[in-house]
């Protein structure tokens, strides 16, 4: 647990080398991916979120724990990958209109990825419009949408609105996620699915294509 603190301490500081020698040291200690996940990167996000809001710390000081937590999860991406890689289905999944956050994407991607699903990323900031090109063309079986600023969540009904206008709403089903998002918004706009964390993506991922 002394490495946890450590690296939540580096990734708050933004000290990359400090942050990846500890989640090496966490986990040939023998600590849990998901654990230094969960306790030592997330929550050390959250910490750097709060800080911010105070106007303790800026955006380039956040960039800065962004690009570390970067480097700390690409350590842990191979321990993700499930026993059985054949793949389940194809997810589309991007970063909303005006939104440019992405490590939690990044991570809903990586674990799909690592449970067997094909994915699609079109990066951040992408529009209705990009949403409904690239569905017509790779016609994946999910489309994921991630927003991290209460400003940019009305681009997800605007997506959704877009994809229905082009008659290919019923042909896919769609998942949301990202810090200000809820199950309320997800009914209330008519997605299929929300889910909180990458784990619980890879579940409801799942259930939507029928294998649970
Ligand atoms: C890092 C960060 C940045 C970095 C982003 C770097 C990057 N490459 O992503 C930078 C510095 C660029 C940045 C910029 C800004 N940010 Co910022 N940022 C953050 C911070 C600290 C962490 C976000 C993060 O990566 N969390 C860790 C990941 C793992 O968690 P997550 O994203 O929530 O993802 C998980 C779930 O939500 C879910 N999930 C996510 N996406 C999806 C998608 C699907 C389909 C599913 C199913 C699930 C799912 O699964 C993920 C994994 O478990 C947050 C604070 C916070 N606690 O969220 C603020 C925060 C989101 N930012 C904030 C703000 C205000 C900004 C700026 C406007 C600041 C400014 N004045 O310029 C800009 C906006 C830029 C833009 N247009 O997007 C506010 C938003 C307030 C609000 N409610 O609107 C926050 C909450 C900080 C705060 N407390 O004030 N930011």
């Amino acid at each position: 647990m002394g490495e946890l603190k450590a690296l939540r301490e580096a990734v708050i500081k933004g000290d990359i080398a400090a942050a990846a020698a500890e989640t090496k040291s966490a986990l040939d200690g023998g600590q849990k991916p998901q654990q230094i996940l969960n306790d030592g990167l997330i929550s050390a996000m959250d910490e750097v979120g709060e800080r911010f809001a105070k106007g303790l710390i800026f955006v380039p000081q956040m960039l800065r724990s962004a690009k570390t937590m970067k480097e700390c999860v690409d350590l842990l991406q191979p321990y993700f990958k499930e026993g059985d890689v054949t793949s389940k289905g194809t997810v589309l999944i991007g970063t909303v209109k005006g939104d440019l956050h992405d490590i939690g994407k990044n991570l809903v991607s990586m674990m799909l990825e690592g449970a067997g699903f094909k994915i699609v990323d079109l990066g951040v900031d992408v529009s209705p419009e990009t949403f409904v090109q690239k569905t017509r063309e790779v016609k994946p079986d999910i489309v994921g949408m991630s927003a991290l600023l209460s400003t940019t969540m009305p681009s997800m009904p605007k997506t959704i609105e877009a994809l229905q206008d082009a008659g290919l709403r019923d042909a896919i089903k769609i998942i949301i996620g990202g810090a200000p998002v809820t199950e309320r918004y997800a009914v209330e706009i008519r997605a299929d699915a929300y889910a909180s964390d990458a784990g619980s993506a890879v579940t409801k991922a799942k259930e939507l294509i029928g294998i649970s």
